[in-house]
């Protein structure tokens, strides 16, 4: 039979049908990031970095967080906020160190590619004493203690210091590594706090399926974006596959994204950034 033949009835059982609700990124739909993307423009206004101080009474100490607000920050408007995590060596210096948060957002914003929006980075190791040196397992217990301190502590704190909009559908969660594992643990379990996750390069502190997604119809309905992604040459790439693979299993939608020759390194985070960006806080649509 001809499959291109279509009867009238296929093409209106077609316009019908929804879109495919599994997306896999690619070359084309996301691409390498334009050159330039992560320099400075000397065009262009710019936001503002700086270092936030708030009590967090989960490790009963004061805690610091990199906050970054857009070009034209004003107490007039109320911003989205993206929590954005580090990985095991890191603290909430490692994106402004490494990534270029503040010059990928910066020419997004310029270039009207983005929502505009306020970027939250913070320390993801809620312990006194605990160093970004330490063995791993003696870290990992603190990266998993920091979803009390973000939901009970920090987030109160920006939203009492920082204009900004306090609705589920106006805060996202992501990050590289272990936050990216922390993202995609602390948002799939928070749904009433956060719409939008994005795991990037996840590390295996990634919970596992059940505890993941307790109610696949809840958060396929509450979710506005997750977003999976990894380089193909990461020794982390098995976590993101099997992530996608039960996501698949439980249809739940969510951007898949493979990273052709990608590292565990900062090409593959800031092109991750540049793409989740502006993704977030759109009106309702249908995912790339
Ligand atoms: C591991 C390997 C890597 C692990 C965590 C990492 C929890 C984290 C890497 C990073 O954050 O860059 O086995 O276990």
């Amino acid at each position: 039979m001809n499959s291109r033949i279509y009867t009238p009835f296929v093409i209106l059982a077609m316009t019908f049908t929804p879109e495919p609700i599994f997306s896999q990124a690619n070359e084309e739909n996301f691409p390498s990031p334009p050159q330039g993307f992560d320099s400075r423009r000397e065009d262009i206004e710019r936001g503002k970095l700086e270092t936030f101080v708030y009590d967090s009474t989960t490790v009963g100490i004061k805690r610091k967080a990199s906050v970054y607000t857009p070009p034209g920050y004003s107490t007039s408007q109320k911003y989205p906020v993206l929590y954005l995590l580090h990985g095991i060596g890191g603290d909430e210096n490692e994106w402004p160190r490494g990534g270029n948060p503040d010059l990928i957002m910066d020419n997004l914003f310029a270039d009207k590619k983005a929502v505009p929006m306020v970027v939250v980075m913070p320390n993801g190791r809620a312990a006194k004493d605990i160093k970004s040196n330490d063995p791993i397992p003696k870290q990992s217990p603190a990266f998993a203690a920091f979803e009390k301190d973000l939901l009970t502590d920090l987030i109160p704190a920006i939203e009492k210091a920082y204009s900004v909009k306090t609705n589920r559908e106006s805060r996202a969660l992501a990050g590289l590594s272990m936050g990216g594992g922390q993202s995609l643990n602390f948002g799939l379990n928070n749904l009433d706090t956060f719409a939008w996750v994005g795991g990037f390069s996840s590390a295996p502190n990634t919970k596992p399926t059940p505890e993941l997604i307790r109610d696949p119809e809840e958060t396929t309905r509450k979710l506005r974006l997750l977003y999976v992604a990894c380089g193909d040459k990461d020794s982390l790439f098995r976590i993101s596959q099997n992530v996608h693979k039960m996501l698949d299993e439980k249809k739940i939608p969510h951007i898949y994204r493979v990273i052709p020759k990608g590292q565990h390194d900062f090409k593959v985070w800031k092109s991750d950034l540049f793409h989740f960006a502006q993704l977030l806080f759109r009106e309702p649509q249908k995912m790339k």
